[in-house]
């Protein structure tokens, strides 16, 4: 078939390019000059944007289409890939308990499908390639919403082609709500929001410029909700803000300028048993943090920063001026938060899985039509992942959330962000990571794999069955 040929063609081409290069075409962007002099929260920023928010969405249509424009910060792009014209795209917010309802269209020039990136749902609402929609065509989903409340995202997920679609502009936040949640007294909107952080290239001609390398995209400036050197407007108060890393290779580093000014609460699966104060998050592709920020005590005009640790450059600039209306919880690191959570153990099955170079898992490149192994349904399963080199492997697992147990090489340690439940876990050079998971909601044909985006689309992805 024409995708395999695709495949090996693509992988026998990019042996020799150098990863991480500079480019010719971005060096001369007047965005490189601008990035490479930030610093310290020096020169113009821009009104952080925030998406609009569609409630318990009902026969909502997410139009996909290319050729739009969106403002960057100062500067406008052209050929923005988008869900309705919008990055990021429209948060959804759903109840537990409820059901939800939307189509897909596709007015792309090439195929697409979307994926409900956490969301618990069957194999035919879960997006995945298998499922993809050619130009013209369309695709329903109607599921209900049966796990806890926590912050998932859709994105585009079609055979080959999906890191080139989110990096063109298709990624949107989805908040679930439930009752545990409702009774913490956490901040709402407009003190809640979602920060989808990525990075991008922006050439000379202005326009979002994507090229696909073994090693991962590598763009040359970041972006948060879509603007490059955003600020917010902040009243003395808490803010909770739902930290996705939407990027599709790059880790971010994350810190506040301050010291003790934040507290984590949750996490890809929702809000942690415990809370706790890290000064320091590293956050791969596609993981979430559901993070408290305390901007209390800080006089009118102070500046505080949401910074990236690892590019050394401030993210997020927070303007602080006058008071909050109303008073939210802020906990104290170390204390409980909720109990809902029941850890998974004594696995009845081992498996192994390695994540192989760039493009393979247990050696094999992604077969659409083949499926790799079987899980019986119901079944606690310990899954080992581990990797010899080339990581970053940042592992998504579709159709059930899953408990990180442990990390051995490597880093050799969890952190507090990788409590609960996950859906993405990240494996570094030579880590071995144990987890339990148990497909307990729905049978049928899912997904595990690298969530580096030029990963999965070179091949390291498999299917598997719940039986
Ligand atoms: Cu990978």
């Amino acid at each position: 078939m024409k995708r395999r040929n695709f495949l090996s063609l693509v992988s026998g081409g990019l042996g020799s390019v150098a990863l991480f290069s500079c480019s010719k075409e971005f060096a001369e962007s007047p965005y490189h000059v601008a990035a490479a002099k930030r610093g310290g929260g020096a020169g113009a920023r821009y009104p952080l944007r925030i998406p609009g928010i569609v409630d318990s969405p009902n026969g909502y249509i997410l139009n996909c289409k290319n050729g739009g424009s969106m403002d960057v910060g100062g500067k406008t792009v052209s050929n923005l890939w988008s869900y309705n014209g919008e990055y990021p795209a429209k948060t959804l917010v759903a109840r537990k308990g409820t059901q939800v309802k939307l189509t897909m269209t596709n007015n792309l020039p090439e195929h697409t499908i979307t994926h409900w990136h956490g969301m618990i749902v069957n194999s035919a609402n879960d997006g995945g390639p298998m499922l993809e929609v050619a130009t013209g065509g369309s695709y329903s989903y109607d599921y209900p919403i049966i796990q806890r409340a926590a912050m998932n995202w859709y994105h585009p997920h079609p055979h080959l082609l999906t890191g080139k679609q989110v990096n063109l502009g298709m990624a949107g936040a989805f908040i679930i709500r439930d009752t545990i949640e409702d009774g913490l007294n956490l901040p709402g909107v407009p003190y809640e929001m979602p920060l989808i952080l990525r990075d991008a290239t922006i050439d000379r001609n202005g326009n979002l410029s994507y090229k696909t390398t073994s090693g991962g995209f590598n763009g040359q400036v970041s972006m948060v909700n879509g603007i490059i050197s955003p600020y917010l407007n902040v009243k003395r108060g808490i803010y909770r803000f739902r930290i996705l890393n939407g990027a599709n290779s790059r880790i971010f580093g994350l810190a506040l300028s301050v010291t003790d000014g934040w507290r984590l609460i949750g996490n890809d699966g929702g809000l942690l048993p415990t809370v706790t104060a890290p000064s320091r998050m590293d956050i791969a592709p596609a993981e979430r943090l559901d993070v408290l920020v305390n901007f209390n005590g800080y006089p009118d005009n102070t500046k505080l920063y949401l910074k990236d640790l690892r590019a050394g450059t401030d993210l997020l600039e927070f303007r602080v001026n006058g008071d909050q209306t109303g008073t939210f919880l802020y906990p104290a690191a170390g204390s409980a938060l909720v109990n809902d959570i029941i850890p998974l153990s004594n696995p009845v099955t081992t498996r192994t899985f390695s994540f192989d170079g760039m493009t393979k898992i247990n050696g094999k490149v992604y077969d659409m039509e083949r499926i790799d192994w079987q899980v019986p349904f119901g079944q606690v399963e310990k899954w080992i992942l581990r990797t010899n080199g080339n990581a970053p492997h940042p592992v998504h697992i579709h159709g059930a959330s899953f408990m990180v147990i442990s990390r051995s090489g490597g880093r050799a340690q969890l952190y507090p962000w990788e409590g609960g439940w996950k859906d993405t876990v990240l494996l570094e050079d030579n880590e071995t990571v144990e987890v339990l998971i148990r497909f307990d909601a729905y049978k049928g044909i899912y997904l595990m794999h690298c969530h580096k985006l030029e990963h999965e689309d070179l091949g390291m992805m498999a299917n598997f069955e719940v039986v």
